[in-house]
């Protein structure tokens, strides 16, 4: 496979050429794409030097697939020219996630989903794919009434100059703020932009991809985003409320037999999930499962996964290998 990675000096670029080379992706060329100035400069893909190219010569070099995480304004204006030569184009960027004429895909939900047709295929938010990773089994199981989602969510999805700003913080020194307060010491109610209706844009992701992925308009769900000084994952409070009613045994059990998802429930034993110890994995872990005793049919759980891997880099290669597997590239 020819690929092209579009964004690769980025954060989740990065991480993506570790995920490439750890599940041994079959690449045979690989096209780094990066900023103008930095063409020409060198990455490395296990263990060999790769030139970075431009845009123009990605495009022409005609790779079966091509990883997009460099913006949405990037993927708006590149992604159809990849698309117009052929390739399939993966973008982690929120550009064409609601558009209806795009996928928007978690491989263990709708993978199966996807046609040679799909030129442009979205990737979720980080915060997104946690949550519905878990919410998945549970809708088919016991039908989702009503999803309240709170976030604690890492630095590391604001990007590299962000995590500079908590080190420096940290350290005492000068930083150049990326957020509009100190993170260190903090927490702020405020992901991303604010639109109209007074929710970030972060929130509103949250409200909307989880319908479409899942495929299932009759829930309701509402959000309130944070960002905390912390750089393993992004971790999630979760309220669901259901039609049916469940066992907390049957749900613990039903989790722990999900593919992708890891249970870490034993309080006797201060077992839960936390993002210092997710980061660098793949899975969704969740734990703290528990009756919400003030309402029927409602449980509390607390759901943690490294942003940049199943929030970002693994879900995208994860397409691509199911691309790959089903002859759809
Ligand atoms: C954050 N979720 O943590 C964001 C980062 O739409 O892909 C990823 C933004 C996106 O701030």
């Amino acid at each position: 496979m020819k690929i092209a990675l579009v964004g690769a000096t980025g954060m989740v670029g990065q991480v993506m050429l570790k995920v490439l080379a750890e599940k041994n992706f079959p690449v045979t060329e690989l096209l780094p794409v990066a900023s103008e100035k930095s063409v020409g400069k060198t990455i490395i893909f296990k263990g060999k030097e790769y030139k970075i190219v431009s845009m123009q010569q990605a495009i022409d070099a005609k790779p079966e697939i091509a990883l997009f995480s460099a913006g949405g304004d990037i993927s708006l204006e590149f992604a159809p020219q990849f698309a117009a030569v052929g390739t399939t184009v993966i973008d982690n960027s929120s550009a064409w996630r609601m558009n209806p004429a795009h996928k928007l895909v978690v491989p263990e939900i709708n993978a199966e989903t996807l046609t040679k047709e799909d030129k442009i295929i979205a990737n979720p938010n980080c915060s997104t794919i946690q949550l519905v990773m878990v919410l998945h089994p549970l809708n088919l199981k016991y039908n989702l009434k009503r999803v309240v989602v709170s976030t604690y969510q890492s630095v590391t999805g604001t990007g590299k100059n962000a995590v500079d700003q908590l080190n420096a913080e940290v350290l005492g020194q000068e930083a150049k703020k990326v957020y509009p307060y100190q993170i260190f010491k903090n927490a702020l109610p405020h992901c991303d932009v604010f639109s109209e209706d007074d929710y970030t844009k972060e929130e509103i992701k949250l409200m909307n991809e989880p319908l479409k992925i899942l495929g299932d308009y009759s829930f309701k769900l509402t959000a309130t985003a944070v960002r905390v000084p912390v750089q393993g994952g992004h971790s999630e409070s979760v309220n669901i409320e259901f039609e049916n009613d469940f066992e907390i045994s049957d749900i613990k059990e039903l989790l722990a037999n999900t593919p992708g998802i890891v249970l870490q429930d034993d309080v006797k034993n201060n077992l839960y999930p936390m993002p210092l110890y997710s980061e660098g994995k793949d899975e969704v872990f969740v734990g703290r499962i528990r009756r919400d005793n003030s309402q029927e049919k409602t449980v509390n759980m607390w759901i943690v996964a490294d942003n940049l891997r199943k929030g970002a880099a693994t879900n995208a290669i994860q397409i691509a290998e199911y691309l790959v597997e089903n002859n759809l590239v």
